[in-house]
């Protein structure tokens, strides 16, 4: 069987965690604030997300209560699976959970994507760094064997194979499919092959997994600069198949650092390849599925791509996909409701449409942050239950508005 591989490439300096949680518009920042995931109510309670990796040091302070279950599949012995709580003596599967779920300590600097979601631990990759697709697979079928069991929704594959599988067709790509089958929502790191095209790799090519490629956010939050990285493996998959499917930051994150042969206490360390953009996604599913547990994985999916931010050549492309990952409108989005962004004044226009979507609690969240101003005094709306439509109402982001 051919060899898997950590996607993973050496770190150079610059963006953390913090900003990229934010960029993605899962955590409040200056720019994007009220209108976030978080701040919406949504930061993946108890979503449970299978991590295949090379084990998680989960005593690690931002990791600490993850924990529901572990297997280790990474021996070289037939039959030398356990159910146990795996040991990460490489580091890889420890960075990378920390950006789906970290709670960030103390300071909480260093949360993750969704930082009330939940572990389990499958060691698919050895102490080196490199292991056998064959155990890739193993740990996939074993996720599905034990999701009911321990609710599993989500897999985290931030590992690759090498092989040649333009169509998607090999083993590891066939097992990714197969999950999403069985009601799992798979996403897989494209790889670090780039920047030449058609250079993804499996199981991220599997038609029903979703590929992810690594953005750069410039260490800042704002979007509009965020771009992808040379070595970010390129579509498009076999025959032209509109792969990769997605992109997110991936290049100098700050995560949790695991403490090689022991336990790991609360260091942190950069890492950087579209191992760490793929948590980022996985986060971004298990906020979805807060908000809406009965989106079937295809959904999932769709919901995702419709609501990325198109970057590059207009409409699907080879570097980003469909786009950025936007874990705002992907919320609203899988809560149904009349979307609309807020980052704009709302026009007089809009009333009807911000009445119409206050009837919700979840639309009343939306519009948290804003005031409305009416004769006889400014209304701050925390959560409201009626507004009163009348013609001079005129309402503003909250503290962006300076009364002539
Ligand atoms: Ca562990
Ligand atoms: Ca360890
Ligand atoms: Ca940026
Ligand atoms: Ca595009």
């Amino acid at each position: 069987m051919p060899h898997v591989v950590m996607v993973e490439t050496q770190p150079e300096i610059h963006p953390l965690l913090d900003t990229s949680t934010k960029s993605v518009r899962a955590r409040g920042s200056s720019l994007y604030s009220p209108n976030t995931a978080w701040e919406v109510g949504y930061t993946g309670k108890d979503i449970v997300v299978a991590v295949l990796d090379t084990g998680v040091d989960d005593e690690h302070e931002f990791l600490k209560g993850k924990f529901i279950a572990g297997f280790d599949c990474s021996g070289p012995a037939p039959g030398s699976d356990r159910e146990i709580n795996p040991d990460d003596l490489d580091g890889h599967g420890t960075h990378v959970t920390s950006i789906i779920m970290s709670t960030g300590g103390p300071d909480e600097t260093y949360k993750g994507v969704a930082p009330d979601a939940k572990l389990v631990d499958v060691k698919v990759l050895g102490d080196v760094g490199k292991s056998f697709s064959g155990q890739l697979i193993r740990g996939i079928e074993w996720v599905i064997e034990n999701k009911d069991k321990y609710n599993i929704t989500i897999i985290n594959l931030s590992v690759g194979s090498d092989i040649e599988d333009p169509d998607g067709t090999s083993a590891p790509s066939q097992a990714a499919n197969m999950a999403v089958e069985n009601g799992l929502i798979v996403i897989a790191a494209a790889g670090n092959k780039g920047p030449g095209t058609q250079t993804l790799t499996a199981p991220s090519v599997a038609e029903k997994a979703i590929c992810v490629t690594a953005l750069d956010d410039m260490n800042t939050i704002n979007r509009v600069d965020d771009i992808i990285t040379s070595y970010s493996s390129r579509g498009p998959g076999g025959n032209g198949a509109k792969k990769p499917d997605i992109a997110a930051p991936g290049n100098n994150i700050i995560g949790a650092r695991a403490v090689i042969a022991g336990n790991a206490s609360n260091e942190i360390i950069m890492m950087s390849g579209t191992s760490m953009a793929t948590p980022h996604v996985t986060g971004v599913v298990a906020l979805i599925l807060q908000a809406n547990p009965n989106l079937s994985p295809s959904e999932v999916k769709q919901n995702l791509l419709n609501t990325a931010e198109d970057k590059g050549e207009t409409g699907w492309d080879v570097d980003y996909g469909w786009g950025e990952v936007e874990a705002y409108k992907a919320v609203a989005s899988a809560l149904n409701v009349d979307f609309r962004d807020f980052d704009e004044p709302l026009s007089t226009q809009s009333l009807l449409s911000l009445e119409k979507i206050v009837n919700g609690l979840i639309s009343q969240l939306l519009i948290t942050g804003y005031e409305i101003l009416m004769p006889g005094g400014i209304i701050t709306i925390i959560a409201v239950t009626t507004v009163v439509v009348i013609d001079t109402l005129v309402y503003r982001k909250k503290d962006e508005f300076t009364i002539p």
